[in-house]
């Protein structure tokens, strides 16, 4: 069976990844599991720059095809941060989620509600020829103030989702995997994957 290397160190990336990409008649790698340890430095001005990036790298260091993945949390109170930062928004150099949530409800703490917000993902697909394509989805809420459910990771348990009267992390892994960012994102990327799969001669 033809494999696809999940170009991503992010476990919560990962377990959504394999999830929403049951239907694609391919198998999932990680880099762990190919033992691949790359440092992939996101100095990119675009989420398609950072993840073009992290896919291109990947498939050049194990010749396979590889699904990258740049998103992050865009604040319309704070002009769209923490964005393309979203992973390093902390004053703390390796803080946890919880220090980059904490952090960005300190810096919401002076704004009138409601706090919007839309979570954005950006995937490339890198294939071993070096060629890159991308596609893209959004998920549109708002931040609140006190942190709700255990699931998911990063910022899901302050955004929170008017349609579903919840936030991100009370959603289950299923639920999320209807409506995220990343879900749509992999909507718009499978026709994609499924002729990159097509064309490659391995
Ligand atoms: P890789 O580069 O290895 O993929 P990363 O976590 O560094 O992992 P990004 O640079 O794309 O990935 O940063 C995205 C950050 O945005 C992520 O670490 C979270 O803080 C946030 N984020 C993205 N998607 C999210 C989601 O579905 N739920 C909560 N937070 C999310």
């Amino acid at each position: 069976m033809e494999k696809l290397l999940i170009a991503t160190t992010n476990k919560g990336k990962i377990k959504e990844f394999q999830d929403l990409l049951v239907g694609l008649d391919v198998l999932l790698v990680t880099p762990q599991d190919c033992g691949l340890g790359l440092e992939v430095v996101e100095d990119g001005q675009t989420y398609e720059e950072n993840a073009g990036k992290k896919a291109l790298a990947y498939s050049q260091a194990s010749g396979m095809i590889c699904l990258a993945d740049d998103s992050g949390l865009e604040v319309e109170a704070l002009g769209g941060a923490p964005g393309l930062y979203s992973a390093r928004y902390s004053p703390l150099p390796n803080d946890t989620d919880t220090g980059r949530r904490a952090y960005l409800l300190k810096n919401l703490a002076g704004f009138p509600r409601p706090w919007r917000a839309h979570f954005h993902a950006t995937l490339a697909i890198g294939l071993p020829n070096g060629s890159l394509f991308f596609a893209a989805g959004d998920c549109f809420g708002e931040i609140v103030p006190e942190e709700r459910g255990d699931n998911g990771f990063g910022y899901d348990p302050i955004f929170f989702i008017p349609e579903k009267s919840c936030t991100m992390a009370e959603l289950s892994g299923l639920e999320k995997n209807q409506l995220s960012h990343r879900a749509l994102a992999v909507k718009n990327a499978l026709p994609l994957l499924r002729k990159a799969f097509k064309d490659v001669q391995f």
